[in-house]
């Protein structure tokens, strides 16, 4: 893949971050008809569908050999991914979709792509702040323009860690999630809950926090995200300490090595199978 080729999908995934943005701004302040998915608490939108139908017929409009992986056409399809070489455009059309239905300002929209299944290009846009944090493999993480630089905190004492209560209503899985926000609560300075896991990774990569965990979410959640954290920085892991498997449905995110190894440490890694 070109220079050239990244450059054009850049402008393309900038330009329809922010025809998304629109659409969820027209809606934000307006009555929801709202669906669940997997349980109570996964939600959908007319929103979410009308956002991923636009992106859907851009991208393939204007690169009709790309791959596309998006939430709400894989909640139709109930199909497994498989990750392949080819360029894949990954999009979460409204991601913190719960946010969006209670008019709570943290919903973005996130668009990585992956090229040889690495991610190349992250793009998430909070469209209520107008925050557009984009990334390029190598070329660093911006925030508006503005380049970012993730928190130099190495004490995990010092540490603010982000994470959530996620959508599973499994016994077991709220168990160990509550088990662990009680070992975070003892061993760091603060917990905070955003909503969406897109701009906790854009937290994490603009110093606002150092550290966010998280299980049970999808590769479309992270991708882009994790881009920015990490050309921000910021070190991006499976919660075990391992490589991170974008297929896995779990991120560590942290703002350095040692915070990253502390968490890992203390933290009960459940397994909540693979996308
Ligand atoms: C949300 C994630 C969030 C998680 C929620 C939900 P959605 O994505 O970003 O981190 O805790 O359960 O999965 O469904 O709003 O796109």
């Amino acid at each position: 893949m070109s220079e050239l080729d990244l450059e054009e999908m850049y402008a393309v995934a900038i330009s329809v971050a922010r025809e998304a943005g629109q659409i969820i701004r027209d809606a934000f302040d307006k009555e929801k008809e709202v669906d669940t998915k997997q349980s109570a608490a996964d939600l959908v939108t007319e929103s979410d569908q009308a956002v991923e139908k636009m992106v859907n017929s851009r991208i393939l409009g204007k690169f009709p050999n790309h791959r596309f992986i998006g939430e709400e056409t894989t909640a139709v399809s109930g199909e497994k991914h498989q990750l392949t070489d080819e360029p894949t455009w990954i999009i979460d059309p409204i991601d913190g979709t719960t946010n969006f239905v209670n008019s709570i300002q943290e919903v973005s929209f996130s668009l990585g792509i992956m090229v040889n299944k690495k991610a190349v290009i992250g793009v998430v846009y909070a469209p209520i702040k107008d925050e557009m944090f984009t990334a390029r493999l190598g070329k660093g993480a911006y925030l508006n323009g503005k380049k970012l630089k993730a928190s130099k905190i190495t004490d995990l004492k010092q540490a603010v860690i982000i994470t959530e209560g996620g959508s599973s209503r499994d016994i077991k899985v709220v168990e160990d999630k509550v088990k662990n926000i009680h070992t975070l609560i003892t061993h760091t300075r603060g917990i905070r809950s955003y909503g969406s896991a897109a701009i906790n990774l854009c937290h994490v990569a603009a110093g606002r926090g150092q550290g966010y965990i998280e299980y049970g979410i999808h590769i479309w959640d992270f991708i882009a995200g994790a881009l920015i954290a990490s050309e921000a920085g910021a070190v991006v892991l499976d919660p075990t300490g391992c490589d991170l498997d974008p297929l896995r449905r779990r991120i560590l995110c942290a703002c350095s090595a040692e915070v990253a190894k502390g968490l890992s440490q203390i933290l009960t890694h459940l397994d909540m199978g693979s996308d």
